[in-house]
């Protein structure tokens, strides 16, 4: 068991201007720890107006900003990832005991946070424009990139840490202001990582934290025209609610939704390797990744023998304390969460064969947290657990005859983030690449581990088009400007030819 010392609770207000203050409520709530229920810190319930203020800091704080040179803003962010790593064992602690992930991976989640910030922060040398030649003597062509202004960031729990640091991180080196609402259920996490910003130097309004509902705080931050731009990930109701929102103003919207992640498993692949990738893809965090494999497409010639296998690998998993180093698996976020998961495994039950697994865990620090048994389902195509997101330890199992087959069926679904396929086959290596309908392929790897340098997101309605993280996240968080210099000294008219 691992020893969790008993700390005092902290109360945090909202963070505006540099300061923390309540909300004019005053009203509070709290964040408990998913394993033993105790409550962790405690918040405040933030209303429209505090978001209100928190968008006049935002405001007054961005043409200072703005006008930083974005290398001496990146300084500003590497000295937030150093004290991240100088703290990357307390901060794993903070994920793992609000959010319930082991905390091998409550690290990784800070470690993926501080790897984005060190690569983000050497983009501000660079923030790329484009230079090309003009159609016309003596006219010199570019472009360059503007920050957006204020721009509203919404993230969920299971990421507690990186997913906040990948829209802050490129939303400052792009010479933005932020107004920020975390997941009600881990708001410890980002208030954490703004006690950093504020110690790594970051003037006050330049980060604004504002704890709350999604109707309330998160509608306000959608609606407000003073806010230029959103970045949102999280499920797909509320995410088409924002887009929708949004849209009254015109305000671009940055998706990151859900998930169906297969894992294609061929008759010539490493079977070993595939079985620690799926095993990982479903069971890490949970199964509560938006890239989580929630599919495996095997292969007939394999089915029987891989399935033997998988089940027996599964049944041993360790599922308890995320802090003890030993646990394989924690608790699931919440209850709700916990309930919703159950409901899709009741579904299953009926319409496809249970395996392993199907249940709650009860007695002793069971009966404290939601834990649930890592759960296989073997199915047909097309039952609601095989197409539907249940962000938890469920794995649908569906055979398939080849290569074809598995591709139609992993793209069968509405949702395309991640996909993976384990073979050996070079050409068929290939054609998964191309034909998987997702914005993540993996080869020889499982759904999950996407690094900080490369675009992150998906098609269909994982989301609307854009993608975090890489270069592409200094897309989502500048504007274009087109320049023409023209230095000819007299009037010339591009399109309209030169007579003499
Ligand atoms: C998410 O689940 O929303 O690819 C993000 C991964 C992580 C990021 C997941 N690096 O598993």
């Amino acid at each position: 068991m691992a020893v969790r010392e008993a700390v005092a609770v902290k109360t945090y207000g909202n963070y505006i201007n540099g300061q923390w203050i309540p909300s004019e409520s005053g009203q509070w709530f709290e964040s408990k720890s998913p394993v033993t229920g105790d409550v962790l810190a405690k918040f405040a319930k933030g209303t429209r107006a505090d978001a209100v203020r928190a968008i006049d800091a935002a405001e007054a704080a961005f043409p200072a900003w703005s006008k930083m040179p974005p290398p001496k803003r990146g300084l500003i962010l590497l000295r937030a990832a150093q004290i991240m790593r100088a703290r990357k064992d307390d901060l794993g602690a903070v994920v793992s005991s609000e959010m319930g992930k082991v905390i091998a991976e409550g690290k990784g989640d800070v470690q993926e946070a501080i790897d984005f910030l060190e690569y983000i922060s050497g983009e501000g040398r660079r923030l790329l424009g484009e230079t090309t030649p003009s159609e016309l003597p003596n006219k010199f062509c570019m472009t360059i990139r503007r920050p957006i202004g204020v721009v509203g960031c919404i993230t969920p729990w299971n990421f507690p840490m990186a997913i906040p640091i990948w829209k802050i991180g490129a939303a400052l080196i792009s010479g933005n202001t932020i107004i920020f609402k975390p997941a009600s259920i881990t708001p410890l996490c980002v208030a954490r990582l703004v006690e950093i910003f504020e110690e790594a130097g970051l003037p006050p309004g330049v980060l604004n934290y504002v704890t709350g509902g999604g109707g309330t705080v998160g509608m306000e931050i959608v609606e407000n025209p003073r806010v230029k731009s959103i970045s949102f990930t999280g499920g797909v109701p509320a995410g088409r609610d924002i887009y929708v929102a949004a849209a009254k103003n015109l305000k671009p919207v940055e998706l990151e939704l859900g998930g169906k992640n297969p894992q294609i498993v061929m008759d010539d692949a490493n079977l070993e390797l595939a079985l620690d990738g799926v095993l990982f893809g479903a069971f890490g965090t949970a199964g509560q990744r938006c890239t989580a494999t929630s599919r495996l497409i095997l292969h007939e010639k394999v089915y029987d023998q891989f399935l033997k296998a998988l089940v027996a690998r599964a049944e041993s998993f360790v599922v308890g304390d995320p802090l003890d180093p030993h646990t394989d698996m924690g608790p699931v976020a919440d209850h709700a969460a916990g309930e919703s998961i159950m409901e899709y495994i009741e579904i299953g039950k009926k319409e496809a064969k249970l395996v392993t697994g199907g249940y709650r865990l009860t007695g002793g620090m069971y009966d404290q947290g939601f834990f649930i048994k890592p759960t296989i389902f073997e199915t047909k195509h097309g039952t609601r657990i095989s197409t539907e997101e249940i962000f938890g330890p469920v794995l649908s199992v569906i055979k398939v005859r080849d290569f074809d087959e598995a591709i139609r069926v992993a793209n069968d679904v509405e949702y395309g983030l991640s996909s993976s396929i384990y073979t050996h086959d070079v050409n068929l290596a290939f054609r998964a690449m191309e034909e998987l309908e997702t914005g993540i392929t993996y080869i020889n790897a499982p759904t999950i581990g996407a690094e900080v340098h490369l675009p992150f997101g998906g098609v269909k309605n994982t989301g609307n088009g854009g993608r975090e993280a890489g270069t592409s996240a200094i897309d989502e968080f500048t504007e274009l400007k087109t320049v023409f210099v023209d230095y000819s000294n007299r009037l010339q008219k591009a399109q309209i030819e030169d007579e003499k």
